[in-house]
């Protein structure tokens, strides 16, 4: 029996090589994908999911959501991931089309059906959020949420503060971050350094020579570029995927550690900063006046502190193969 996989995207270049992983494992299978803006507006993300899918031979149904953040306007991430979000290329229209009906009303539906499902977040949090609204005992269905997000080692990629799924809603993440759904928070910091694909590793990638391979590496050609101007690290960043592979082999991630995590909204220096108590002071009496709003709230999330560089990098080759 495979497990059963739920996956919401603002699917871009890296977004697109999770699915892939994702939809290639013979472990898992993926009921529902479903779509939010973010890194590109939700009609691209939408188009680019079912491309995605349709690479994959996959009929997974795909599922149009929110079209801007909770309580702000969109600021997208064209510049990094290019207008398309696949980096220019010119890729086809997909052949199918979205599934009708709301990706927040199909995450409900789909979670209710399939209790024990596994969620997977792999842009801004606002359609799990607006569903935990609707229907917050909608958590106890999901075995996991994991959700690439954050910068708990506080260096952030729109600000020094905040991670950009975070940043761009803020609101939707803190909700997340307050609900009952067990998330294991993969922030950006693990997807630097080592982690990058580097020139070797994409020659890796590329000499597979499948198709998929050779779309994996393309689409990420603007964001590669974008990477280097942001960090002046060269090489092909993966947050997603990087996510994914944890999501599909939790050992991925070789140290964890469980803290309340909040989000910030309010400030304009800090907006979407993960806010990690990592010491757990607040459980602490004597800080019981300072952290006072947190004194009933358990330390409810998994946070990954560190990634087994070989065995993502081998993860990602074996699903463009
Ligand atoms: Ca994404």
């Amino acid at each position: 029996m495979p497990r059963l996989f739920l996956i919401d995207t603002d699917t871009a270049s890296d977004d697109a090589v999770a699915l892939i992983m994702a939809l290639r494992s013979p472990d898992v299978r993926v009921l529902g994908i479903t779509t939010v803006a973010g890194n590109v507006g939700v009609e691209q993300a939408t188009r680019n999911a079912l491309y995605t899918a349709e690479l994959c031979g996959s009929d997974t149904p795909v599922y149009r959501g929110a079209e801007k953040p909770l309580a702000r306007d969109l600021e997208d991430a064209t510049w990094f991931h290019g207008m398309d979000g696949l980096g220019d290329r010119g890729y086809p229209a997909p052949r199918a089309q979205a599934r009708s009906g709301h990706a927040v009303d199909a995450l409900i539906e789909i979670i209710d059906r399939n209790p024990g499902v596994e969620l997977v977040t792999l842009g801004p949090l606002t359609n799990i959020a607006l569903a935990l609204q609707r229907r917050p005992a909608l958590a106890a269905g999901v075995t996991r949420c994991v959700v690439m997000g954050g910068a708990p080692c506080c260096v952030g990629n729109v600000t020094p503060a905040a991670e950009y799924n975070f940043w761009t809603d803020p609101e939707a993440a803190r909700i997340v971050l307050r609900s009952e759904l067990p998330v294991e928070m993969i922030g950006w910091q693990l997807c630097l350094g080592d982690a990058v694909l580097s020139e070797a590793d994409i020659r890796e990638v590329l000499a597979i020579d499948s198709k998929l391979a050779r779309f994996a590496i393309d689409c990420n050609s603007r964001a590669r570029r974008a990477y280097l101007e942001q960090t002046g690290e060269d090489g092909i960043s993966l947050p997603d995927p990087v996510a994914m592979s944890i999501a599909l082999d939790r050992s991925v991630g070789t140290a964890w550690s469980r803290h309340l995590v909040d989000i910030e909204t309010d400030s304009d220096l800090t907006r979407g900063m993960s806010v990690v108590d990592q010491l757990n002071v607040a459980g602490n009496p004597r800080n019981r006046g300072a952290w006072s709003h947190f004194a009933n709230r358990k330390a409810g999330t998994q946070v990954c502190w560190a990634l087994d560089i070989a065995r993502w990098k081998a993860a990602l080759i074996r699903a463009l193969a």
